[in-house]
């Protein structure tokens, strides 16, 4: 639903259905995909199911939920546990997630490595198995710690203080602003997430502050490595991807997202960016079933997608709404919610 879940009545469900899920999102193999898709369905809609579920009637009575889903959830309120994580928790899944946790690594190439022996990341330290590793994975390697640590809201807010006002000594006329967890307002933050955008109006766009931004960012040794650069930092929209640290020493390498985006798509922008992922989601489907399609360019309408490939677009449609977060919310009819309301 759009309502902020604070009491879930059957949590305990909820979190052993998505440890579940990551385990089978770890493997390989033709099922595990569907696997996942099943388990995210159900785990939505038990959230949102308002009281504690007694009977496996009534479990199976629930859109989204099988028979398989359904037994599980039933041993789970029985017995409080469920057996098939156990069984589900091999060697290969656990060395798997440690090495997921390298930025750049991701399912396959994790299986691969487990697959050629590799049991640790000492084991890719070593010569034997540093070949193995792309410029991007050995910076992941290195700050291992460091990137999969999340940092104090405070210390988001000294890099984000630190990092505008060289970003404005480009362009004082930029609308720099911080999103993500940092902006719904979480304690804690995964990354730092900046929008910078300008106003065209006098003539003049933001193309090209990206790159000068990071140069300068580079040479005060805040952006200290590079992840992912845009195709083009002069392009409106560009997404770069690196991590930062604080001048003071000591500090931790921090993992921080730079995303430009046109003028004009702002609200839109500031909506995706914004997030969480999962409110993204609720939004993205309440605008497919009003017939709209949403994404972080703005809400468009008459898309047309190809039938037997959802992603391919036939028809790109017209926008619809992408300067505010507000008339978005208008449209698809739900009640504006603050930042730090869109939370799972
Ligand atoms: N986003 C999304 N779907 C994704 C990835 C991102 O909708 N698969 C959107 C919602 C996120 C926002 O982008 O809130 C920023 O992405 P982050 O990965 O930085 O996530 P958060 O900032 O929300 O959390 P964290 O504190 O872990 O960085
Ligand atoms: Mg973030
Ligand atoms: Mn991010």
């Amino acid at each position: 639903g759009m309502q902020v879940r604070q009491n879930c009545p059957n949590q305990d469900v909820v979190d052993l259905l998505s440890e579940l899920k990551d385990l089978h999102a770890a493997k390989a193999g033709p099922d595990e995909h569907w696997r996942v898709l099943t388990y995210n369905r159900a785990i939505s809609v038990i959230r949102a199911y308002p009281k504690r579920m007694q009977s496996m009637n009534e479990i199976l009575s629930l859109r989204g939920i099988g028979q398989k889903t359904g037994q599980k959830i039933s041993e789970i309120l029985a017995t409080g546990r469920l057996q098939r994580i156990k069984y589900e928790t091999t060697d290969e899944v656990l060395v798997s997630r440690i090495f997921q946790g390298i930025y750049g690594v991701g399912r396959t190439i994790s299986l691969r490595w487990y697959a050629a022996g590799c049991r640790s990341l000492d084991d890719l330290r070593t010569e034997k198995y540093r070949s193995l590793l792309s410029d991007v994975q050995r910076i992941g390697l290195e700050y291992y710690g460091d990137i999969n640590s999340r940092m104090p809201r405070e210390e988001a807010k000294a890099l984000f203080d630190l990092i505008k006002p060289i970003a404005l000594s480009i362009d004082p006329n930029l609308f720099v602003e911080i999103m993500g967890s940092y902006r719904r307002g979480k304690a804690d933050c995964g990354d730092i997430d900046i929008m910078i955008t300008r106003c065209p109006d006098d003539g003049t766009t933001h193309a090209g502050v990206l790159g000068k931004l990071l140069k300068k960012l580079h040479e005060a040794d805040i952006v200290t490595e590079d992840l992912a650069l845009p195709e083009s930092t002069y392009d409106l929209e560009a997404i770069y991807r690196g991590l930062c640290q604080l001048p003071q020493k000591g500090s931790r390498r921090r993992r921080i997202d730079f995303l430009t985006i046109p003028w004009n798509s702002r609200g839109a922008a500031l909506l995706y960016y914004t997030g969480d992922d999962i409110f993204n989601r609720a939004m993205r489907l309440k605008a497919n079933r009003m017939g709209y399609s949403l994404n972080q360019r703005g809400l468009w309408e008459g898309v047309v997608r190809d039938p037997s490939n959802r992603t391919k677009k036939l028809n790109t449609g017209s926008i619809k709404a992408s300067e505010t977060e507000e008339e978005i919310f208008k449209i698809l009819n739900v009640p504006y919610q603050e930042p730090y309301e869109r939370v799972r």
